[in-house]
């Protein structure tokens, strides 16, 4: 089983704030631990009540004032927000959700604007890596392939360009959009290129496999409030759609680039992890 090492690390990302240590062996909510004693936070933007997050603090309310205030474990028509979990149905103790990966030393949602659970999309766009005369690269009997990567803003850190699902909107519709938003920038403001690049992008979403859907190992993810996200992969494999494709960084991230896959890389959260599926699945070097 992978461990959350992102979601239990003492320093929360950002911040300064330490959180209170959790060693992996006293994550599971099943171990009394009575000496925990988590950190607070709830950082000003979500307190801010912007549009991508909920404009209420549970734990300022009574147990008996919280209960039903959010509609948890369903659909919440009132947000037009999906609160339920990939993981199954998770608990709610006293009006508050709790994490189902296990503690992470801090309580209150951090930097994340959903109580629960935080859904989010993850596009991984792959092709083989070619040397000049077009041919495919090897490495011990493997080929070698390269996917879509930007470097985010907030943590300058490799990433797939992915990201949370709005209001009313659905995980599909969210991967393209953020597809669109981080590895594209104003390209699609461009009538000529507008035309071959929609062409591409609906190949690219509709002929893709999912390769997980489930909890997202996430520096933000607090006791109460966490990312879970779905993550696609359209594979070009005879290398003919996706050249030439142009890409350009949108405004909410440093760069954009087609990056090599290796084993070794460090990227965000838990992005080296689903490339590594990607790997698995194409049976390519990695
Ligand atoms: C990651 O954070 C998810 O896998 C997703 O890529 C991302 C969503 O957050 P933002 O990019 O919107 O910050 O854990
Ligand atoms: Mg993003
Ligand atoms: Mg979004």
């Amino acid at each position: 089983t992978e461990t959350q090492t992102k979601s239990r690390s003492v320093n929360y990302v950002g911040t300064g704030i330490k959180k209170f240590p959790v060693p992996e062996d006293m994550a599971s909510w099943g171990i009394t631990w009575p000496e925990y004693k988590p950190v607070y936070y709830e950082a000003p933007e979500v307190k801010a009540n912007p549009s991508w997050a909920d404009h209420i603090d549970l734990l300022e309310l009574s147990p008996k004032k919280r209960l039903n205030k959010i509609k948890f474990n369903a659909y919440d028509e009132s947000c037009k927000y999906n609160r339920t979990s990939y993981l199954g149905e998770y608990q709610i103790i006293d009006g508050i959700p709790r994490n189902p990966m296990g503690r992470t030393g801090m309580i209150g949602r951090g930097l994340l604007g959903r109580w629960g659970p935080n859904q989010a999309g993850d596009p991984i766009v792959t092709r083989w890596k070619r040397n000049a005369n077009g041919q495919k690269i090897l490495d011990n009997g493997k080929y070698v392939f390269e996917f879509i990567a930007i470097i985010r803003s907030d943590n300058k850190l490799c990433s797939l360009p992915g990201g949370m699902v709005d209001p009313g909107q659905n995980v599909y519709e969210c991967l393209k959009a953020e597809f669109k938003e981080e590895a594209l920038g104003g390209l699609m403001d461009n009538e000529e290129h507008k035309k071959k690049i929609k062409d591409k992008l609906k190949i690219m979403f509709e002929e893709g496999e999912l390769i997980f859907k489930g909890y997202a190992d996430d520096p933000r993810n607090t006791d109460n409030a966490w990312l879970e996200t779905l993550v696609y992969n359209y594979h070009d494999n005879t290398g003919e759609v996706l050249h030439p494709f142009q890409i350009q960084a949108g405004e909410s991230v440093d760069a954009v680039t087609w990056l090599t896959a290796r084993a070794n890389m460090t990227l965000h959260a838990a992005h080296a992890y689903f490339v590594k599926l990607v790997a698995d699945k194409l049976n390519a070097a990695f």
